[in-house]
């Protein structure tokens, strides 16, 4: 076994996007490139000599060999000790808990989440913090200044690590603590919500199906909802994680989980379906022949938590991201609790949480959780969504139809444009920050433009600024359009349009979601000039 210092060269334009690093698998893994984006997160985080870390995966294609080369780099640069999953493998929540709970200086994350698996897909790393969620702008940005002055990477030239057995090895000086991904998460979620309920309601005669999506949440959801909440076997389907995914695209929404959202909207539907990502971070629920948006999902939740042991004191706060409808905010009006806006990404929600400002915190992006760890949790959300249900004993549609009712609807969607080229997405979106200047006022379509700004968080806590979060423009009648751009794409550039309508009228209120925003997307093209500016016609994917 020898140490080694291996002289390298500054690594170009690796700045962290949303959420880490993401680039094509085959980036990843060209000569050195791991290496040395690994050695400048050491670098950037001060060095992690005497420290003990969380590694794991979501076990895409590449876990397997970046985790060896993680482990011989920590072992290099003189880390106490790696908690490691076994295989490899810890959803983000897991991982997240893991390094809370053994108070330890931060983890490395491997994941591309929601985006597609394989040598010709997309692979992505990321350090989160001893407070368990994603790195802050002022560490990313330290990282990133590593990567450009980066002259050597420290490791181990030794045999591969065995990783799949439970039980602690040495590797030089340090220690490599091999555990079950399930065990601590799985003890958690006992903790939070009343499992004894939820498994009265299965025995009722409940029923529920969970897309794992051939992703990292199959072993998690078997064990929890199979095992210890008695759902019947086969409740849990593409359970079995793969480095591919078989072949699909982990992202649960009404496009990529369509087999699920087949299922809930036909004759043979379940009470309840849910389905969660890559990395187990995000959640789709749906009801029998009723979706719930993410944003009416967070809502939701911040009206009937106190249903569930963990939160029956009430919340403290609730914080959305900008994007995310304004359905949350309301309720937490209705309720005197405290709301906050953030940036997009989980990293904005972890200073509101450690100061215990905030409780619950949602994305409209499938992300929602809580303070039980810092990261966005799908299979959480989806025991929260179960326990409210287990007390209430209606559907998850009387939900919905009963929370509109009260706080009014939000009709929301995002439109996407993949792939577009980085130059016209640039245009469009600098076109309109100078428009926006003067656009209050103005009237445009059938709608008239309240307020227009570029959205710039003012962190509350540590009072940190982020410019630069997206574009947005809210009118006279309830309805916002927001434009930005994709910060986890790996190909060109992802233009995000967030669509969204205020409706107060309950005989409105179950309209199509396309046909109530079609006044505010035809606004957004008009401002924006999508069609001619990017050469398309409609979105790729609508959700
Ligand atoms: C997307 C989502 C954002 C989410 C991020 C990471 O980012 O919009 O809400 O936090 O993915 O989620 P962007 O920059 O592409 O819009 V995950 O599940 O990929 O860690
Ligand atoms: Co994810």
């Amino acid at each position: 076994m020898e140490k080694l210092t291996i002289s390298t060269q500054p690594i170009a334009g690796q700045k962290p996007g949303t959420s880490g690093l993401r680039k094509k698998t085959k980036v990843f893994m060209g000569p050195h490139f791991l290496e040395n984006y690994v050695q400048a997160i050491f670098d950037g985080i001060g060095g992690v000599a005497g420290a003990v870390l969380v590694v794991g995966g979501d076990g895409r294609y590449f876990n397997d060999r970046a985790i060896q080369v993680i482990l011989r780099m920590a072992a290099a640069n003189g880390a106490a000790k790696v908690i490691v999953g076994k295989d490899g493998v810890l959803s983000t929540p897991a991982a997240s808990h893991l390094i809370r709970k053994n108070k330890t200086e931060g983890g490395l994350i491997l994941s591309a989440s929601h985006n597609p698996g394989g040598i010709d897909a997309d692979f992505g790393l990321k350090y989160n913090g001893p407070n368990g969620g994603p790195a802050a702008e002022n560490v990313t940005d330290k990282i990133y200044a590593a990567t450009q002055t980066l002259t050597e990477y420290r490791i181990i030239e030794c045999m591969d690590i065995v990783i799949g057995a439970i039980g602690t090895q040495s590797l030089g000086a340090m220690a490599i603590e091999i555990v079950d991904p399930v065990t601590d998460y799985a003890a958690l979620m006992e903790e939070l919500f009343d499992f004894g309920a939820i498994r009265a309601l299965f025995d009722s005669g409940f029923t529920m199906r969970f897309d794992a999506m051939h992703a990292v949440t199959g072993p998690y959801a078997k064990e929890i909802l199979e095992n210890r909440l008695g759902a019947a076997a086969g409740t849990v389907v593409n359970a079995v994680p793969l480095p591919d995914f078989g072949n699909g695209h982990p992202d649960p929404n009404p496009i990529w989980a369509k087999d699920l959202m087949d299922l809930m909207m036909g004759p043979d539907a379940p009470d309840f379906g849910a389905a969660s990502d890559g990395d187990g971070d995000r959640n789709m629920i749906v009801g029998r022949g009723a979706y719930v948006t993410p944003s009416d999902s967070l809502a939701v939740l911040t009206a009937n938590a106190h249903l569930a042991p963990a939160y029956k004191k009430g919340l403290a706060g609730v914080a959305r991201s900008m994007p995310t409808s304004a359905a949350a905010d309301r309720v937490a009006e209705a309720m005197g609790i405290a709301h906050f806006e953030t940036p997009t990404g989980w990293k904005f929600f972890g200073n509101l949480l450690d100061a215990g400002r905030a409780t619950l915190c949602g994305e409209e992006s499938a992300g929602t959780g809580s303070d039980h760890v810092r990261e966005k949790d799908g299979l959480w959300a989806v025991l929260l969504w179960l326990n409210i249900l287990a007390e209430k004993r209606i559907s998850v549609s009387d939900i919905l139809t009963a929370h509109w009712a009260t706080y009014g609807r939000n009709y929301y969607s995002r439109h996407d444009y993949e792939a577009v080229a980085s130059d016209a997405a640039n245009g469009l979106m600098d076109a309109l920050r100078t428009a926006l200047l003067d656009l209050a006022g103005k009237s445009v379509g059938e709608l008239t433009v309240a307020m227009a700004d570029e959205f710039s968080y003012l962190d509350p806590v540590d009072g940190s600024t982020s410019a630069g979060q997206g574009i947005r423009i809210s009118f006279t009648n309830g309805a916002r359009v927001v434009f930005r751009l994709s910060g986890t794409g790996t190909e060109g550039a992802t233009l995000r349009v967030y669509l969204e309508q205020l409706e107060l009228d309950p005989a409105q209120m179950n309209r199509d979601p396309q046909e109530a925003l079609a006044p505010v997307i035809a606004a957004a093209d008009e401002l924006a000039g999508i069609t001619t500016r990017t050469g398309r016609a409609a979105p790729d994917v609508i959700s």
